[in-house]
């Protein structure tokens, strides 16, 4: 029996800001994620549009799309037995005041907005965002 999953990872600009990169890595390795994909890019304010489209009537959409093409970003494909649903349990709630203890949020993130990781919600997200970034 196999579920093993693909979700897509993204190191958002405060954390490369603040080099961050290594030790959230180190966490999903720990919490056995292969990284199968990985790339540094700085995307343009359109394509993050185009990314977080479900979000579009949003208060926050404008600022969202505006800070993840703020900078430098780190985007991966993390494959393990149901990756989804461990990615979103390893970076902990949105607003990392809300965030349990041992989780990515809670000790790198600085503020909802600035919570230093996206993770895919779902399976079928997953695939649609791993072609986003990684489709040739
Ligand atoms: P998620 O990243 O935990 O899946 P979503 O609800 O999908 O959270 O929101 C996408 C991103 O939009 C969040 O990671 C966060 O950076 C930002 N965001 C969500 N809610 C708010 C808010 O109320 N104010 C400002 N930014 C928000
Ligand atoms: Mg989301």
């Amino acid at each position: 029996m196999s579920n093993i999953e693909q979700t897509l990872s993204i190191i958002k600009p405060d954390a490369v800001e603040r080099n961050l990169e290594n030790e959230i890595k180190e966490m999903f390795k720990n919490d056995g994620f292969s990284i199968l994909k990985e790339k540094k890019i700085q995307i343009e304010k359109s394509e993050a549009e185009n990314f977080y489209k479900v979000h579009e009537t949003k208060p926050f959409y404008n600022d969202l799309c505006e800070y993840l093409s703020s900078g430098p970003i780190v985007v991966m494909v993390l494959e393990k037995k149901n990756a989804v649903l461990g990615n979103r349990e390893l970076m902990g709630a949105t607003d990392p005041k809300n965030a349990e203890d041992g989780t990515i949020r809670k000790k790198y993130g600085i503020s909802i907005d600035k919570n230093s990781v996206h993770g895919s919600d779902s399976v079928e997200n997953a695939k649609i965002e791993i072609d986003f970034f990684f489709k040739d």
